[in-house]
């Protein structure tokens, strides 16, 4: 039956004739089971209201033709493993950049230059990205990078910003799964922070399976984000979930939701408290420098120990009880506090910062002396987001809502004030997991948007068969209340995304000729005594030739070349075009083969010609009115 009451503004009648009600009461059993929660908190959004935020939306959101957004958005691709930019508050997404997935219509994964980027893992065709983080100068942002991991194949990627396309692609060494992951903010991101999620025994060759065994543990990893080399590793108790870093350059967090290290979700619940742990930088890079740390199964990377012995804290690390299974660790805007979202506990714990030289120190008898509020929120806190004018949004996956509530006021509720520090609950459609408020990982946070990354759309669009698409949340935070203003479908998944102002990221209009991202190309092109933006050659070496060529819109600078069948053909294409979005492409008819050519790049791509005959390629990005005629032959001759 069709239930009109509940239907957002504009939208189709209710799909295949059930009721919004009834769609709720589905997505409980994802909730009931987690929590033991009777009921999803369905909220209390009534027509009126989504009418009031949809005449919003209107003016709020809307960038007409030709303007241009106030924010980048950089969305995680999840398991689809790209990252995708979005122009907020449009939502309009403005490009895709493949990362650990292979891209057809760039190459990416395909090319000589992506597949060297990619490395030893170019054998994995599958990534799963869940955060992605813009380096900082003095707790802002720089615009120089973005940092992104994955979870699927332990690895960890870098985005240049000025091209928008990843350079650098590192994997984990020793561990398996990395998931949380954020950046040193201050004085700058020397260090990119990521977290290994599962525990496995060391060796991981079979001599055991046992969790509880002394050789079982994960590990925290710090990458030199310049260099993208691993810096160190720190083996921990229990598993890590999320972390972050904070305003002084001192200290990194993570929550553990597996203090228990069981295998299966009964073991991992039964703690009624897991714990954050929290790192100290200098001591453990003077313990390196001093070369105090060892090396684990093969690798070279220095591994220092930070897990408790006999119940005693090591140098390195101090463990913090939270109630249960937290998820989200965020740092506060203002560079106060550490905050864990309980998740299984109606709970976050907000950790002052500027106790832990003291906690450090041991001048405390029970760790839980830093935690200063532990506001009841709501069921299923995930993540936390800040305004930069003291209140937190904090995403309740079971009840489908964001609450907003006041630090200050839940740190005078823990010490007995009769406050109320909950300001507002705003529904969500629905089971929201991440949040993200505009710049609120830098000291600018500056309490415009907050974007919701729902895990479920259930009836928010048209339907797509099973397979639904998630459904991202743009909400006006710039006045006392939240505001809903735009649903945004989102294919799988984007756990989280990161927004910073339009000018804080800078790009380059066409490619530098000496761009790093093909210099390894040109630097072959050189050994053949090619020059790239002049010569249309073909170099024969055995069974391997080298195809050069030029192209300039609307041709390639060879129209025809001919090698014989079982020759491996490289080839490397030079665009000469300087004109701003004359992009060429390059795809060899049924041969597997395409790539981008953007103007002033050099392209390359590597295939068999396994088939005698005759075979046609063509210019894949449409460049100029003769862009179809821009064309040419492969002559493959019998073998
Ligand atoms: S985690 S929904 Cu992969 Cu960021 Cu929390
Ligand atoms: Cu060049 Cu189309
Ligand atoms: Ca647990």
């Amino acid at each position: 039956m069709s239930d009109k009451k509940n239907q957002t503004p504009g939208s189709v009648e209710e799909p295949r004739g059930v009721s919004r009600r009834s769609f709720l009461g589905t997505g409980a059993v994802t909730g009931a089971v987690l929590a033991g929660a009777t009921a999803l908190g369905a909220g209390t959004f009534t027509r009126e209201s989504w009418a009031a935020a949809a005449k919003e939306a209107k003016s709020k959101v809307h960038v007409g033709p030709g303007e241009l957004d106030e924010y980048y958005g950089f969305w995680s691709g999840g398991h689809q493993g790209e990252v995708r930019v979005l122009g907020v508050p449009s939502m309009r997404e403005l490009m895709r950049i493949p990362v650990f997935n292979v891209d057809s219509a760039t190459g990416w994964g395909l090319t000589n230059e992506s597949k060297r980027i990619l490395g030893d893992s170019a054998k994995y065709q599958n990534g799963d990205c869940h955060h992605p983080h813009i380096s900082m100068t003095d707790g802002k942002y720089d615009g120089k990078y973005l940092f992104i991991n994955d979870k699927a194949n332990s690895r960890v990627a870098r985005i240049r910003l000025d091209i928008m396309k990843c350079d650098k692609i590192l994997t984990v060494p020793n561990v398996q799964a990395i998931h949380g992951l954020r950046l040193q903010k201050v004085p700058y991101t020397k260090y990119v922070f990521a977290n290994a999620e599962f525990v496995i025994p060391h060796p991981n060759d079979g001599h055991t399976f046992d969790l509880q065994d002394k050789n079982s543990f994960t590990m925290f990893n710090a990458i030199d984000a310049e260099k993208m080399e691993m810096a160190f590793q720190v083996i921990v108790d229990g598993n890590l979930d999320n972390s972050d870093a904070d305003y002084t350059g001192k200290y990194a967090a993570s929550t553990c939701y597996n203090s228990e290290k069981a295998y299966d979700l009964g073991g991992m619940m039964r703690n009624e408290r897991d714990w954050v742990v929290v790192f100290n930088i200098p001591r453990i890079e003077a313990a390196i420098k001093a070369g105090k740390f060892i090396n684990l199964d093969g690798s070279k990377v220095p591994v220092v120990d930070g897990r408790k012995t006999d119940g005693k804290d090591s140098e390195f690390t101090r463990y913090i009880p939270v109630p249960k299974n937290p998820h989200g660790l965020n740092t506060s805007s203002d560079g106060k506090y550490f905050i864990a979202n309980g998740k299984l506990s109606p709970t976050v714990s907000m950790i002052a910062i500027d106790r832990l030289d003291d906690l450090f120190a041991d001048r405390f008898k029970d760790p839980r002396e830093v935690i200063v509020a532990e506001p009841e929120l709501g069921l299923g806190p995930l993540h936390t987001t800040f305004d930069g004018r003291g209140n937190a949004y904090t995403t309740l996956f079971i009840d489908s809502q964001v609450v907003k509530w006041n630090m200050d006021e839940a740190i005078r509720a823990y010490k007995g004030e009769k406050v109320n520090y909950i300001k507002q609950k705003l529904d969500v459609q629905y089971q929201p997991g991440h949040n993200h408020a505009s710049l609120t990982e830098t000291s600018e946070a500056d309490g415009k948007w907050l974007v919701v990354l729902c895990k479920f759309s259930k009836d928010r669009f048209l339907p797509t068969g099973p397979l639904h698409p998630e459904n991202d949340q743009l909400i006006d935070i710039s006045g006392e209340e939240m505001k809903l203003v735009h649903d945004g479908p989102a294919f799988a998944e984007p756990h989280d995304c990161i927004l910073a102002r339009r000018d804080q990221i800078k790009t380059q209009k066409i490619w530098s000729r000496n761009d790093p991202f093909f210099a390894g190309t040109v630097e072959l092109a050189k050994k053949d005594g090619i020059n790239l933006e002049t010569d249309n050659k073909v170099i024969r070496d055995g069974n391997k030739v080298r195809v050069y060529m030029t192209s300039m819109a609307p041709a390639y600078g060879l129209t025809e070349f001919t090698v014989k069948q079982g020759n491996e053909v490289t080839v490397t294409i030079t665009n000469i075009d300087q004109i701003e979005d004359v992009s060429h492409g390059f795809v060899m008819t049924n041969h597997g083969a395409s790539m981008e050519i953007s103007p002033q790049q050099t392209s390359s791509i590597t295939f068999t010609a396994d088939k005698a005959g005759l075979h046609w390629y063509y210019c894949s990005w449409f460049c100029h009115a003769l862009h179809m005629e821009m064309v040419g032959r492969m002559l493959v001759e019998k073998a």
